[in-house]
């Protein structure tokens, strides 16, 4: 075989076959393999015309086909296969060579996988590609991890199939081994967050509103053209506006009110536990989703648990505006909760990653594309150590804006109950922010109480306990 292929991708399913025609279409030779041959065929029968492509059987003849250092694409199930697959490639590859994991790995089995295969001189490269089967075909937004090394060869070939904004493609090395796939996983939990406040956006409208679906599709049409403007608002307006065919009713009226979760967003919130970052923002939309999941709970509880009905017309003549406003100063409360996270998480791992590249880098290809965000990478630009996005002048002003009609929509959902547990528990921690003091101090008189936990007072260094079963007289500790 005299030529040679730049990238090779073994996994051929939608989103490894889209990507294979991606880097073809920008005019690499790609190699392309599959555990079962029928879907390379598959690719090279149907698409073939798009660019050149190397098909392979074996493993080996794969691995012969590229050039080197070789670089090889992994997209397959994330999990089980994904270490089936390193099993089969790495003895087949020589020092150098580069093994890209572009499935949803959980980023702790990143950072397991490329410790061993570096001691093997092998460059693996957890890489997080978001925007779904479309976005892997015409540009997805690509956040890879691995070495500094690794991302000079392999870089300009992602950079180039990758979205771009203003000729500036949507990929940046993030950071050091699992570090792609962590900003991969909170994109999605940021994701989460985002469709749970348009939910309750929605619900809002419709019930204490009056509005129809496609009335409320007409409102978030208006939206998209103003500060909410994105992807998501974008689609929402579609969904909406949908009316199935065979009943006549709006589409959201038929389908089942149960939402499903692949995983990401839970991982999000299980590493935001263990960092310590509270993320509530997302951990209350993973948690609305396993709340509409649970049809059981539900059934046992619906007709019992008695409450006030919403009324039609009971958020007043300025509800769409307010819930405008409670929807951005709550999207803004979920995005600086998911960048600390990273923030933190990178401080944790020593991963150096610039929150605003990652703003940047999400700006189109991604499911959370959105004007919204090259904000986010402005007031990283301004201060890289912005300890929350809310301090931000542009985030500042908005959430002081929309103060009163973000309270206001608490309340009404509250009062007509309207379950909105993403606008009230963004509000909640945005005053939990700005307290002076929080009851927290009551919670350490507890621990000291029933447990000697200890506390520190305002007033002077040190610890203390208070000797609560005997004179209550204070100790120093
Ligand atoms: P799937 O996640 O459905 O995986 C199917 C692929 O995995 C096939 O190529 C299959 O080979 C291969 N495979 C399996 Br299953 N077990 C294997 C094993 N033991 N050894 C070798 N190959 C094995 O494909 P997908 O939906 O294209 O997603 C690929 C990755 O991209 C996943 O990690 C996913 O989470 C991620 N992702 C998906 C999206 C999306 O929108 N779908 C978006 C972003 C990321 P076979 O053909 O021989 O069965």
């Amino acid at each position: 075989m005299t030529q040679k292929a730049q990238i090779g991708v073994t996994g051929l399913a939608v989103m490894g076959r889209n990507l294979a025609r991606n880097f073809a279409r920008h005019g690499h030779t790609v190699a392309v393999h599959n555990r079962s041959y029928g879907r390379t065929k598959e690719l090279v029968e149907e698409f073939g015309h798009e660019g050149t492509f190397i098909p392979s059987e074996s493993a080996e003849d794969f691995v012969a086909s590229l050039e080197r250092p070789r670089r090889v694409v992994i997209m397959v199930k994330a999990g089980k296969a994904t270490d089936a697959v390193i099993d089969e490639f790495a003895p087949l590859l020589e020092p150098g060579d580069m093994l890209i994991d572009a499935g949803n790995a959980h980023f702790a089995d990143t950072r397991r996988r490329e410790a061993a295969l570096k001691e093997r001189g092998l460059h693996f490269v957890g890489t997080g590609v978001s925007g779904g089967e479309e976005g892997a075909l015409h540009g997805p937004s690509i956040m890879p991890g691995g070495s500094p090394e690794s991302y000079e060869s392999l870089g300009p070939l992602l950079e180039d199939i990758s979205a771009k904004v203003d000729g500036e493609p949507c990929c940046v090395h993030v950071g050091p081994d699992g570090a792609g796939h962590f900003v991969k996983m909170v994109h999605n939990g940021i994701e989460y967050a985002d469709m749970q406040l348009i939910a309750e956006a929605y619900d809002l409208l419709r019930q204490a509103g009056g509005h129809s679906p496609a009335e409320i599709a007409e409102i978030f049409k208006g939206w998209n053209e103003g500060r909410l403007g994105s992807y998501l608002i974008e689609i929402t307006a579609e969904v909406l506006k949908q009316v199935d065919a065979e009943s006549g009713k709006p589409f959201v009226d038929i389908v089942v009110d149960r939402a499903e979760q692949k995983g990401t967003g839970r991982w999000t919130v299980q590493s935001a536990l263990d960092l310590g970052v509270p993320v509530s923002g997302i951990a209350e939309a993973v948690f609305a989703r396993a709340l509409s999941g649970g049809a059981d709970v539900r059934a046992a509880a619906a007709g019992k648990l008695p409450g006030p009905s919403a009324t039609a017309g009971a958020g007043g003549a300025d509800l769409q505006a307010d819930v405008e406003q409670a929807l951005f100063a709550s999207k803004i409360v979920a995005y600086a909760q998911g960048f600390q996270q990273i923030q933190a998480a990178s401080a944790e791992y020593g991963w150096q990653i610039d929150p605003g590249a990652m703003a940047k880098i999400w700006r189109a290809g991604c499911i959370i594309r959105a004007k919204f965000l090259d904000y986010i990478k402005q007031a990283y630009d301004k201060d890289a150590n912005l300890q929350t996005l809310l301090v931000d002048d542009y985030f500042l002003e908005a959430v002081s804006g929309a103060q009163d009609a973000w309270r206001r929509v608490v309340a009404l959902a509250a009062a007509q109950g309207i379950p909105a547990p993403g606008f009230a528990s963004a509000l909640a921690y945005y005053d939990g922010l700005r307290a002076e003091r929080l009851p927290a101090a009551l919670i350490q008189g507890q621990r000291d109480f029933f447990g000697a936990h200890t506390y520190q007072r305002v007033d002077k260094d040190g610890s203390f306990h208070t000797m609560w079963g005997a004179e209550r007289n204070e100790v120093s500790a």
